[in-house]
């Protein structure tokens, strides 16, 4: 368990009021959950600007499977940088359309560079990157030792 610390903050009434009601309405269980996240929130924002930071990103895009060559294409460009991409899952969403999952994992800017060639490809028709950085996890270990993180660890 990690040391905890508790502080006193002095905030304008109707600031805290409004951030409860928010909290309540979001599901959290207190306020001390619902500021735990914000600052993770903050920390995490800050991380994805960090080029060299270690993120995981899902990748969606959206495309036709009927314009020439975009499906040889998407699937070229992941062969590339096979070492990033961890898995990938496509659906038929339609007649015509297709989406395409991508979990990835690495570098930042290797992330967004592969993000940002798929989803500027000709023929795509939506694409979206969701990325979280993977360093600050180590800011939100309650339950596990130092060595949480590093690979070598069992969920059991
Ligand atoms: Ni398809």
């Amino acid at each position: 368990m990690s040391e905890i610390t508790r502080f006193g903050v002095s905030i304008e009434t109707a600031l805290v009021e409004a951030f409860d009601t928010l909290s309540k309405e979001k599901g959290f269980a207190n306020r001390s959950d619902a500021l735990r996240q914000c600052m993770r929130n903050a920390l995490q924002e800050e991380a994805n600007t960090n080029p060299d930071a270690n993120v995981s990103g899902v990748l969606s895009v959206i495309y036709d499977h009927h314009n020439s060559d975009l499906s040889k294409k998407l699937t070229g460009l992941q062969h590339e940088v096979h070492e990033i991409v961890m898995t990938s899952l496509h659906v038929h969403l339609d007649l015509h359309h297709c989406l395409e999952v991508m979990i990835l994992k690495g570098r930042n800017c290797k992330v967004q560079e592969l993000a940002d060639k798929l989803s500027t490809a000709r023929g795509v028709l939506k694409a979206n990157l969701a990325i979280t950085s993977i360093d600050t996890l180590a800011n939100s270990c309650h339950t596990h030792d130092k060595h949480c993180h590093t690979g070598k660890h069992n969920h059991n």
